[in-house]
């Protein structure tokens, strides 16, 4: 079946007593034994919940998993991930993640006794170099948040299978609508939910999918021992946003791409990271390894008063973190979502006080155009 079908059945036949096409949210904490010893195969709802379980099957159907575990967010689910391994045991990591996975590794997981090494993963030499004797996991974005730049996923299996260690990838740029991770040979994918799976900004969440049904169980296992749970109702959430994900990703996908090659054409705008332009470094490996190119655009305006006066000026697209749902948002890397990056980091990695990174939304095309084109005049007089 095609994944515009299989986004709006995953996970669900209709329930045997009433015929209900959706989920049920099934609002409990608990569930009633039938008799001493006895239960009906759900016990209490950290361990599992059936909204819950059910947007675990579809996002594992989706994905092309044998599992996955719902989080009460993205940070949560790669968390969880990290608890996979031992004191002592190193992750490889992509020089370039969402600024909250930066903080996370290099703060808690750190403290856990698990060091990760930052590396261009853009160069699949750079990270088998990378990799030493006590690395047990890779953990990539692709595309990178915010610099876009790609990792081959194909590549960083084999990297990582010829050491018998994990690869991660984190898809929630692209969503398995444009990428599916685990077919090119990753281990994992996790997903912020928060994002485009829910795709309308009104929950947080976070999903871990394994390839194999060993993994699952370790996570599960690992959710119900430290209780980052999704709730029933964001569990909802995420379900109905699913049932839409392939037409709203194609929705994006057009309008990403179409202002995308609209920023290119300013002289005023210094670079344009989409992988959908021909200009991109990686626009060869974006069109094998991906479906499409996403909506998610980066660009460099080159000070700081030109950014907020650009910021200051929008008018559909809206100053916020996070990206993914229908609405267009254009956030400032350097002060919002990356602050937590050292400023010398953010300075080798190319993530300047111009720089800005849109979600673009499904509105009109012809209103996003014209809102950032006079943005941009504005920015120019800055
Ligand atoms: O916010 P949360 O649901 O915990 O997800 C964290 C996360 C994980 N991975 C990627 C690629 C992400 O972009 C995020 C969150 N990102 C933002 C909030 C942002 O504005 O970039």
């Amino acid at each position: 079946m095609k994944i515009e079908t299989r986004c709006v059945r995953a996970g669900y036949e209709p329930e045997e007593a009433t015929g209900a096409v959706n989920v049920p949210i099934y609002a409990t904490s608990t569930y009633a034994y039938r008799r001493f010893g006895e239960h009906r195969g759900w016990e209490y709802s950290r361990t599992a919940n059936p909204t819950r379980s059910a947007l675990e099957r579809a996002v594992a159907e989706l994905e092309g998993g044998a599992d996955a575990v719902a989080f009460a967010s993205g940070l949560a689910a790669i968390d969880a991930v990290t608890n996979l391994l031992q004191p002592g045991d190193r992750i490889v990591a992509s020089d370039n993640l969402y600024g909250g996975t930066y903080r996370l590794l290099e703060t808690i997981t750190a403290r856990h006794g698990i060091a990760t090494t930052f590396v261009d993963a853009s160069t699949s030499d750079l990270l088998s170099a990378a990799v030493t004797g006590t690395t047990r996991l890779i953990l990539l974005e692709t595309p990178t948040n915010p610099l876009m730049q790609l990792a081959d996923i194909a590549a960083a299996a084999r990297i990582a299978h010829e050491r018998g260690i994990l690869l991660v990838v984190d898809n929630t740029f692209l969503t398995p609508v444009f990428q599916r991770p685990l077919e090119l040979g990753a281990d994992l994918v996790v997903h912020s939910t928060t994002k485009y799976l829910n795709g309308h900004s009104d929950s947080v969440g976070g999903i871990v999918v394994a390839g194999t049904h060993e993994l699952g169980e370790r996570l599960h296992t690992i959710q119900n021992n430290v209780g980052a749970i999704m709730g029933p109702f964001d569990a909802y959430l995420v379900l109905r946003g699913l049932r839409t994900l392939a037409v709203r990703m194609a929705a994006h996908e057009a309008n990403g791409r179409a202002l995308a090659s609209m920023l290119a054409h300013r002289r005023d705008v210094a670079r344009v990271l989409y992988p959908g332009l021909p200009g991109h470094p990686q626009h060869d490996l974006a069109s094998r390894q991906q479906g499409g190119f996403g909506a998610m655009i980066s660009f460099d305006l080159g000070t700081l008063a030109r950014a907020r006066a650009f910021c200051d000026a929008t008018g559909i697209f809206l100053l916020a973190e996070s990206l993914g749902g229908v609405e267009s948002l254009v956030c400032h890397p350097a002060t919002m979502t990356h602050a937590a990056v050292p400023p010398a980091e953010r300075e080798r990695l190319g993530i300047g006080d111009g720089l800005l990174r849109l979600s673009v939304g499904i509105e009109a095309l012809e209103d996003l155009e014209a809102d950032l084109v006079q943005a941009l005049d504005a920015a120019g007089k800055a």
